[in-house]
């Protein structure tokens, strides 16, 4: 048990994912979703939504098999990534500090771990700024993404995912529960949205899906009608809906690797002191899409690997619970 102060989180920042082709992903990312691109060569893309004002919130990197290289957080001081490093090591999980210059491109000192949970995360302060693009409305295209929203992670024990992000300061916007309180999924939050980190029950470490948010529906619609119109349906996994869990409009897709995200608008402000956490039963149908549509099955089993810090797999435990077992209606899944 660590007994060293947790760093000080500001929010879900970016995530640097392997793609094993570039071109592919470039089309998907860039041309399909509307994300800029801030830097490229022959080994990555970096990338930002418009309305970012930092380097980049995800980096695609080229790599033989698809997976998450890590996720990353920014914390509020330089001080607070060498909190982190104190509170990783307190823990007794594998540590490692990445000098600027030495890990991903525009991002200053920081410092990677194996969190509890068997994730690769990065904490880290500096980066470089970058051009306002929010009033280039000349530049928009496709799902026209404004920012990085969230990460939600596949984890076998949900409990113990919620203990450790609530020892690092996050706040729970949102759960789903069964009848003796058992957690199913949990919403949790540093910035003032419902969410930073959600999880899915479900084998892990693997990465369930990037949240990217737009500002409004007709962007999340526009995009599901660009991929029909290109008969690239079938990257359309989920959706378009509205979710029960965090009210937003919400749309899965699946990248050319099978990387999932969510293209995701209007959820609520999360930012007052008492703000209390919503719970849902596990047998309300409206939980997960708000006109109780099915979730198709894939969405709760398939997820993208894991590294760790030496760039190996991470090794996955299956789930203690199975939510997708639950008779829910509308599912079909009972
Ligand atoms: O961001 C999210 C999600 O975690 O992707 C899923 C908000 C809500 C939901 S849910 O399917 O529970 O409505
Ligand atoms: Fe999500
Ligand atoms: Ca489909």
């Amino acid at each position: 048990m660590s007994t060293s102060a947790a760093p000080d989180v500001v929010r879900s920042a970016y995530a640097q994912i392997v793609v094993t082709d570039l071109v592919k992903a470039r089309w998907f990312w860039v041309d399909m979703l509307g994300f800029h691109v801030q830097y490229e060569d022959e080994q990555s893309l970096y990338l930002r939504g418009t309305d970012e004002l930092t380097h980049h919130s995800l980096v695609l990197r080229l790599g033989g098999t698809a997976a998450l290289d890590h996720i990353a957080y920014r914390v509020r001081t330089p001080e607070d990534v060498d909190r982190a490093e104190k509170f990783f090591a307190g823990l007794g999980r594998p540590v490692r500090r990445v000098p600027a210059g030495e890990g991903t491109r525009g991002v200053g000192d920081a410092v990677r771990v194996i969190d509890p949970l068997g994730f690769p995360v990065e904490f880290f302060h500096e980066i470089e700024r970058a051009e306002r693009l929010i009033q280039r409305y000349d530049l928009r295209h496709g799902a026209e993404v404004a920012r990085m929203d969230h990460f939600n992670l596949c984890t076998p024990d949900i409990p113990a995912a919620y203990a450790h992000y609530k020892s690092l300061g996050f706040g729970c916007s949102e759960t789903i529960e069964g009848d003796e309180h058992e957690l199913y999924a949990a919403w949790m939050y540093r910035k003032q949205t419902v969410h930073d980190v959600a999880f899915t029950g479900g084998a892990g470490p693997r990465l369930h899906h990037l949240g990217v948010a737009t500002h409004e529906s007709h962007q999340v619609l526009r995009c599901a009608d660009i991929f029909g119109s290109l008969r690239k349906e079938h990257h359309i996994e989920r959706g378009p809906g509205r979710h029960g869990v965090s009210n937003a409009f919400y749309l899965y897709l699946r990248d050319p690797d099978g990387h999932r995200v969510e293209i995701y608008t209007s959820d609520y402000y999360t930012g007052d002191p008492d703000h209390e956490t919503y719970r849902w039963s596990v047998h309300d149908d409206r939980r997960r899409d708000f006109w109780g549509n099915a979730v198709i099955e894939s969405w709760y089993k398939e997820a993208t690997p894991v590294l760790g810090l030496d760039g190996g797999p991470q090794p996955v435990s299956n789930a203690l619970l199975d939510e997708s077992a639950i008779q829910v209606g509308a599912d079909g899944l009972g």
